[in-house]
């Protein structure tokens, strides 16, 4: 593709989300949003490139704030259409220093050296002639123009601004940037091609690139995911012991190291994530913290993520030991395990994982007479699961969310439990690969070539 790439001028009133347009338009979760109007004070392009490739790029902009002055100054002459693009370019000239007018002029500037125009409105508040000076200095320009209904709140305009706009704008679309998801984008893009005969071709080739790039996003995050559960289940830890026996402390040790060493490879998973779905930003201001706050071995983490004691039987995974009741008739063979009393201890309350659960403890010889305890692979049942739908609920947030959503992620209970109910046939694939992760086996790579696929085809039915 070559250098020139279209370019549109976000514009509109004051504090009706042209930067949150911006945002979302061009995956740039930097872009400055706030409550006060007035936050855009320049402009400043946002380009949305795709392995260095600019695709598209917005020009988020000040909102008008002297719309009828400008408005008057352009109509002192009498000025025939095909010279008022030239009559606006003098007013540019004229005022470029003059304080009055620098929003006007900054976010006429874009429009003049050739971007198009989209016009933010909020189609929550009704209609007014205050908006008229506006749309009419934009008609000056001559450039190809959109309208954006952006729903803020709740309250439905929508109807009389579309009569009023239909009147000043090629198209008029509604767009809500805190909600638009992928598909969403994709159709505004398709209008957005259709704004311009130049542009057509080229944003049409950039909706394949951008497809593209969002499939391959979906690719990387399915490897990823995938390198996290073989990570996790086959992960095992040892440390030297004098003599036969461990002292429980070394056990102990073991055990929280252990436990740690999950959590990190978990942590550096989501960093990951949020990595690949340009969301840095929103990881480091905490608002991601989501899962950070439910501990992965919690029973709470169990309860959101973990299978059912019913689904766990279906598996066949806990085979007989899953008739009574209580977490640990949820493990898996315990033939290996220590004693309880050191289960408690770790334990602590409410914590779903002792060490009994965490992992078998053996000890192994050494051939200059040492002797090692070594601690994993994991064996309780449901953990693959809980570490599963745990990435998994991560990684639809993740990608889903519109860059202008800057709000902490919530937990939704009920939208866990239903949205990731597995199938029967899918969770057949991932029991066989967990069971043999947990045995201490390396699966093969075609099995692990199906466990990525599952969660590729998982992730593409919940990306939208
Ligand atoms: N709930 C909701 N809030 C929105 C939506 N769009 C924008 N906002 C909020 O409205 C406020 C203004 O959004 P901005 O994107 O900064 O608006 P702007 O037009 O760039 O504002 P200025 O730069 O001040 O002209 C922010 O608090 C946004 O979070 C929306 O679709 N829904
Ligand atoms: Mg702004």
């Amino acid at each position: 593709m070559s250098q020139e790439y279209p370019r549109f001028a976000v514009v509109g009133h004051p504090n009706k989300g042209k930067s949150s347009i911006v945002s979302t338009l061009a995956h740039d979760e930097s872009v400055h949003i706030s409550t006060l109007p007035g936050t855009t004070t320049k402009q400043r392009s946002y380009p949305l490139k795709v392995d260095g490739v600019t695709l598209y790029a917005l020009y988020d902009t000040p909102g008008f704030q002297r719309a009828r002055a400008i408005l008057s100054w352009l109509k002192q002459e009498e000025t025939p259409a095909h010279k008022r693009v030239d009559r606006v370019k003098k007013f540019i000239y004229e005022h470029r220093d003059n304080p009055r007018y620098q929003d006007e002029i900054e976010l006429l500037e874009p429009i003049i050296n050739g971007a198009g125009i989209i016009y933010v409105v909020d189609g929550s508040k009704p209609y007014g002639v205050e908006y008229e000076a506006e749309m009419q200095i934009l008609l000056w320009t001559g450039q190809p123009s959109m309208a954006l209904i952006n729903l803020i709140d709740t309250t439905d305009y929508v109807a009389e601004w579309k009569m009023a706009l239909g009147q000043h704008f090629q198209m008029v679309r509604l767009f809500n940037p805190m909600q638009a998801n992928f598909a969403q984008h994709i159709t505004l893009l398709e209008s957005m091609a259709q704004l311009k005969e130049e542009w057509t071709e080229l944003v049409k080739e950039s909706i394949k690139i951008f497809k593209l790039y969002q499939q391959q996003k979906i690719t990387y995050s399915s490897e990823l995911i995938t390198t996290l559960i073989i990570d996790s289940l086959s992960l095992t830890l040892t440390s030297s012991i004098k003599g036969t026996q461990a002292t429980k402390a070394q056990e102990l040790q073991l055990t929280q190291e252990y436990k740690q060493k999950l959590r990190l490879l978990e942590e550096e998973a989501h960093h990951t994530l949020a990595k690949i779905w340009n969301h840095l930003l929103l990881e480091k201001s905490s608002q991601l913290l989501l899962l950070e706050n439910i501990d992965l071995f919690s029973k709470e983490s169990e309860t959101l993520f973990g299978l059912s004691k019913q689904e766990l039987i279906a598996t066949g995974v806990a085979g007989g030991a899953l008739t009574g009741s209580g977490v640990d008739l949820m493990l898996a063979g315990s033939s290996l395990m220590l004693g309880s009393t050191l289960g408690a201890v770790i334990g602590g309350a409410g914590a779903l994982f002792g060490y009994k659960e965490v992992a078998q403890l053996k000890i192994l010889g050494h051939k200059l007479g040492h002797k090692y305890i070594q601690v994993g692979p994991i064996q309780h049942a449901n953990f693959p699961y809980i570490l599963l739908k745990r990435v998994l609920y991560y990684t639809q947030e993740i990608a889903n969310r519109p860059h202008a959503n800057r709000a902490k992620i919530t937990m939704d209970s009920s939208l866990i439990q239903k949205e990731f109910t597995l199938e029967t046939k899918t969770k057949k694939t991932l029991d066989k690969m967990h069971i043999l992760l947990q045995k201490g086996d390396r699966p093969k790579e075609k099995l692990v070539e199906e466990y990525k696929q599952l969660i590729y085809q998982i992730l593409i039915d919940r990306v939208e």
